[in-house]
């Protein structure tokens, strides 16, 4: 990674406490081998509710899948820098698909990170790999690694509905399956800290889609926030997944479940590598609430009508520490 030039450092926002924050005491979990069994829905809608965000055990990913994808991907951000960026060139790489460093999204944010991200959507054909030193491979891995985070992904948003009293326990894993769903991949470096301390690895932010599926090495750094506003650290697990409920299921729930505002903070003399899957819907996509929740709930819309790519052209012009849904809300 290329060393900041001076003074960029200080643009990097960083939070005005600088104290360690607390891990969360109780990091809700689910376990998804036994959910059927185990009152899993339940568990799973709770979670949401109260933090809008768990942990995913007994997952079905294998792990040999998830070692590979840790070593490909710190195999790519050990390139020079000149590999690196001509990923960010490669067909169907570039804004804001491709490789970046410390820059996030459009709008002045930075972070200590550098990342590739890729479109992921389920039936279209994939954009050629990055540049690498065995970039073939390397896509070959990711996809893999999608696909099988996909299912595991559909088996987490059926509990959600099953959680939520949906009759159609399929409603919100048809959107992330569709052909055309809007879906992304992350997979995130964030070297180790420069000098002592904690720099912004990547900024609170909530994630603008249905849900992110999250799993790391095994070093800590992401942070949540409570519903008081507190931000409580999330201790590493390398073996589980970590589930943070997004934006549009924020809309899709009426409100019910919470999109979670997160960040990761860099204390670390290790390296953290994380990947992260983000379920979305197709652009056309009405977000509404889903069918049966409202009469639930009295009736009364929090938010006005409007599609996903309404959304998502919206977000994509905000800084990340914005509440994006705030202007699509009723009064
Ligand atoms: C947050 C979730 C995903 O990482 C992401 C991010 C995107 C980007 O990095 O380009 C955004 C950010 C994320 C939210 C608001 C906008 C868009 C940066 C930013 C300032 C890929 C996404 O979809 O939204």
């Amino acid at each position: 990674m290329v060393v900041l030039a001076k003074g960029e450092l200080e643009q990097i926002a960083l939070p005005a406490v600088q104290r360690a924050a607390p891990p969360l005491a109780a990091v809700p979990e689910v376990d998804l081998a036994m959910a059927a069994a185990n009152a899993g829905a339940r568990a799973v809608a709770r979670a949401c509710e109260e933090h809008g965000f768990f942990k995913v055990t007994g997952h079905g990913v294998p792990a040999p899948l998830l070692a590979r994808v840790e070593a490909a991907a710190a195999a790519f951000f050990a390139l020079p820098q000149q590999e690196k960026e001509k990923a960010a060139a490669a067909p169907g790489g570039g804004s804001p698909f491709g490789y970046a460093s410390k820059r996030i999204g459009g709008n002045g944010d930075l972070g200590w990170v550098e990342y590739l991200l890729l479109g992921v959507s389920a039936a279209a054909p994939l954009p050629a790999a990055p540049a690498g030193a065995s970039p073939c491979s390397f896509r070959d891995l990711l996809d893999e690694y999608v696909a099988a985070v996909r299912r595991m992904t559909c088996a987490v948003l059926e509990l959600m509905a099953e959680g939520l009293g949906l009759e159609d326990t399929g409603a919100l894993a048809r959107l992330v399956l569709a052909g055309d769903s809007d879906s992304m991949l992350r997979v995130n470096h964030y070297p180790p800290r420069p000098e002592p301390g904690r720099l912004t690895g990547f900024g609170e932010h909530t994630d603008p889609q249905i849900i992110s599926v999250l799993r790391s090495n095994a070093t800590a750094g992401l942070e949540i926030s409570l519903r008081d506003g507190t931000w409580v650290a999330v201790p590493a697990d390398a073996d589980s997944f970590f589930v943070n409920v997004g934006d549009a299921l924020q809309v899709l729930t009426n409100g019910r479940f919470r999109s979670v505002r997160h960040r990761v903070m860099v204390s670390s003399a290790r390296p953290r590598v994380s990947v992260i899957f983000f379920g979305g819907p197709p652009p056309r996509e009405r977000l509404a609430p889903l069918p049966g929740l409202l009469d639930r709930e009295g009736g009364r819309r929090r938010y006005r009508d409007f599609t996903w790519r309404e959304y998502k052209t919206s977000a994509y012009r905000t800084k990340l520490a914005d509440n994006r849904l705030g202007r699509f809300e009723f009064d």
